[in-house]
């Protein structure tokens, strides 16, 4: 569960590469409009998605990415772990860098960003390729329009190239979220332990010139 874990393919294109840097607030489409503030919840959360991905092939760490509805002591009603861009479909999804679900694991040399389309942001931009790998979930916006979403919310973990053509100055902002295994508590399982405390995070690295 940490992102140390081994990506092959990764290291290598990474190498050459200097960090991405952003985090900008951008607003979200309005489907993905989450109630800001602070709130209180207590107690597990209704399930409302008993899942929103199936690895089609047995892999060893794959986990159930489900979605739920809680109220918090407020009175607000959240969705958890996260209201996603790939729960509604919406956004280009980020091509495989490692995915052992798709069978997309190829060795260093043989990785291909080339291949990957090129998003539009601005006509007038120039094409920068991205390599980034979330605990557990991404999307990436890029002067306020979404480039790329995770394809793979939960696990197993997985890696992504995106590209985009974008005109300075350039606005980054990445949406992530550290999946739960048990909805609500935000937990994640641990060696058997499905209310183990977790971690998450995020790497994020980009061409540059
Ligand atoms: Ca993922
Ligand atoms: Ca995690």
């Amino acid at each position: 569960m940490r992102l140390s874990t081994p990506i092959p393919g990764l290291r290598a294109a990474w190498s050459t590469l200097a960090p991405l840097l952003l985090l900008g607030a951008l607003q979200l489409p309005a489907a993905q409009a989450q109630v800001p503030g602070k709130h209180i919840t207590r107690g597990q959360a209704e399930v409302v998605v008993e899942n929103l991905y199936k690895c089609p092939v047995k892999v060893e760490n794959h986990r159930v990415s489900a979605v739920g509805r809680i109220t918090a002591q407020d009175g607000t009603v959240l969705k958890v772990p996260a209201d996603t861009a790939y729960e509604h479909k919406a956004g280009p999804a980020a091509a495989d860098l490692y995915n052992e679900c798709t069978g997309v694991m190829p060795a260093e040399a043989d990785v291909a960003p080339d291949k990957v389309p090129v998003v539009e942001v601005d006509a007038d931009g120039e094409v920068i390729t991205g390599y980034i790998v979330a605990d557990n979930y991404f999307e990436l916006y890029v002067n306020g329009k979404l480039v790329a979403v995770d394809n793979t919310p939960y696990t197993p973990f997985n890696s992504s190239i995106v590209r985009f053509r974008a005109k300075k100055p350039i606005t980054y902002a990445f949406k992530v979220v550290d999946w739960e295994e048990v909805l609500g508590r935000g937990s994640e399982m641990m060696r058997g332990d499905p209310l183990y405390l977790g971690d998450g995070g995020l790497i994020a690295r980009k061409t540059v010139r």
